[in-house]
């Protein structure tokens, strides 16, 4: 690596993330049904058909995989909690197995002395609760806070910090709008009222724990840098709503109770009523704002109805995932951000890293990284307060929607064998992070 751990400042702190489903193996341990088992199980959804049932057998190997974290110096942990693996009803009756687990796992990170930042929701309703509208229900937010109590009840004493739901705009536009995620629809009421309670529950979850007395708390959000692909007043008019949609609407509800007049254009018929109210607990005051970056893309107009924009292939060079690798989009977004939405608030980058087909020496992985930590130097010499830097992710997983094919782990996983093997990226952060046992 390029960088080393004495580049940043003294508190600055490095970490690895994953997510419950991606990595646990939902199979195991009496969790109940989530809409990613349905939508896996749902013909043409997922690649090979593949689901999360074993995945990296992480519930079983999480001791293993612990160990891999401190060998490599990380300071943090970002892992998430399974609502169904706690609540398999998503309400009702408690799996003790569940909520054990996640006992045991905070309990095993403080004995390495890894700090445990935990997610409450990374994407896996219970089928339950998607059988009563799911994220168009308004009562989500109530069902979300009381799994927050439940699950912040046994583990919230023992976290560093805690975000409630990991990037909005997956969990409503990606699966309501486009449709790649579960729950797989495609309809702009579904979607207008899921961009809105996702970002109701996640206050609600906020208000919840600091009823339990916890500190520490944030939001994580995914942003994804939209460019003009030429200089028409079209493509400009386009990239724009883009980043409203993307970016700017979940940004904007959190900090700034307010919701952007382009992306309203488009979507005000179809929130529910009184959405305006609802500001105050959205907005709840956090202690942190999580910045997940991975890519940009080139927008331009489309012929379609709203919001009449499409993307288009970009010059860049491209991860596994095809995505194009632009770094700079993440020191704009780190100083934006900051300047427009944050000010002072401290910021992590929650996420960010690459897939790639290179299951050993994936010196591009290392390129990448080095590239995008040079982004956040350059910001933090603007002056933005950011605190930590987290890799997406420890080990190969369940890439969603692209099933097991797409690898964005530090470490190689055989999903035959289950066996994890350190890549050459893994080998680099450690020799730049672990720190010199004799200081
Ligand atoms: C993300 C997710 C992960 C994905 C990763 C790569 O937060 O988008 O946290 O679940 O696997 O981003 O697509």
């Amino acid at each position: 690596m390029k960088y080393k751990r004495a580049d940043f400042p003294p508190d600055f702190q490095f970490g690895v993330a994953t997510s419950a489903y991606q990595i646990e193996g939902h199979a195991n341990g009496g969790a109940g049904q989530t809409h990613w088992d349905s939508f896996a199980a749902t013909p043409g959804n997922v690649a090979n058909a593949e689901n999360g049932d074993l995945a990296c057998d992480h519930y079983n190997r999480f001791e293993q995989d612990l160990d891999l974290i401190r060998g490599a110096g990380f300071d943090c942990y970002r892992f998430s909690t399974s609502w169904a693996r706690v609540l398999p009803e998503g309400r009702g009756p408690i799996n003790q197995q569940g909520l054990d687990f996640y006992d045991r796992l905070t309990d095993a990170l403080l004995k390495r002395g890894i700090k445990p930042c935990a997610t409450l929701y990374h994407w896996e309703l219970p089928s339950p609760l998607a059988d009563l509208g799911g994220w168009r229900n308004r009562d989500i937010a109530n069902w979300f806070a009381d799994f927050t109590e439940i699950i912040m009840g046994r583990i919230g004493d023992r976290m560093f910090s805690v975000a409630p739901v990991n990037e909005p705009w997956c969990v409503s536009w990606l699966s309501h709008f486009e449709g790649q995620h579960a729950p797989g629809l495609r309809d702009i009421r579904a979607t207008a009222r899921a961009m809105h309670h996702v970002l109701l529950a996640h206050g609600r979850a906020i208000e919840t724990m600091r009823g339990l007395g916890m500190s520490n708390l944030g939001a994580v959000f995914n942003l994804e840098w939209a460019e003009p692909a030429d200089d028409s007043s079209e493509a400009q008019t386009a990239a724009a709503l883009y980043d409203g949609i993307y970016n700017r609407f979940f940004l904007g509800g959190a900090f700034k109770k307010s919701y952007p007049q382009n992306v309203l254009e488009g979507l005000e018929p179809h929130l529910p009523d009184k959405w305006q109210d609802d500001f105050d607990t959205i907005a709840a005051p956090v202690d942190w704002c999580g910045l997940n970056y991975y890519t940009r893309k080139l927008i331009t107009r489309a012929d379609t109805s709203w919001p009449s924009l499409t993307d288009v292939p970009g010059p860049l060079p491209k991860t596994q995932m095809g995505w194009e690798i632009d770094p700079a989009a993440l020191s704009r977004f780190l100083i934006r951000t900051a300047q427009e939405y944050t000010g002072d608030l401290p910021i992590y980058v929650t996420e960010n890293g690459m897939a790639s087909a290179e299951r050993q020496n994936d010196a591009d992985r290392i390129d990448y990284l080095n590239q995008h930590l040079a982004e956040v130097c350059n910001a933090l010499d603007h002056g933005v307060p950011i605190k930590g830097y987290f890799i997406w992710s420890l080990l190969d997983n369940y890439e969603w929607a692209l099933g097991y094919e797409k690898r964005f782990g530090l470490v190689d996983v055989d999903f035959e064998t289950l066996e994890r093997r350190p890549k050459d990226s893994y080998r680099a952060l450690q020799a730049a992070l672990v720190r010199d046992q004799s200081g």
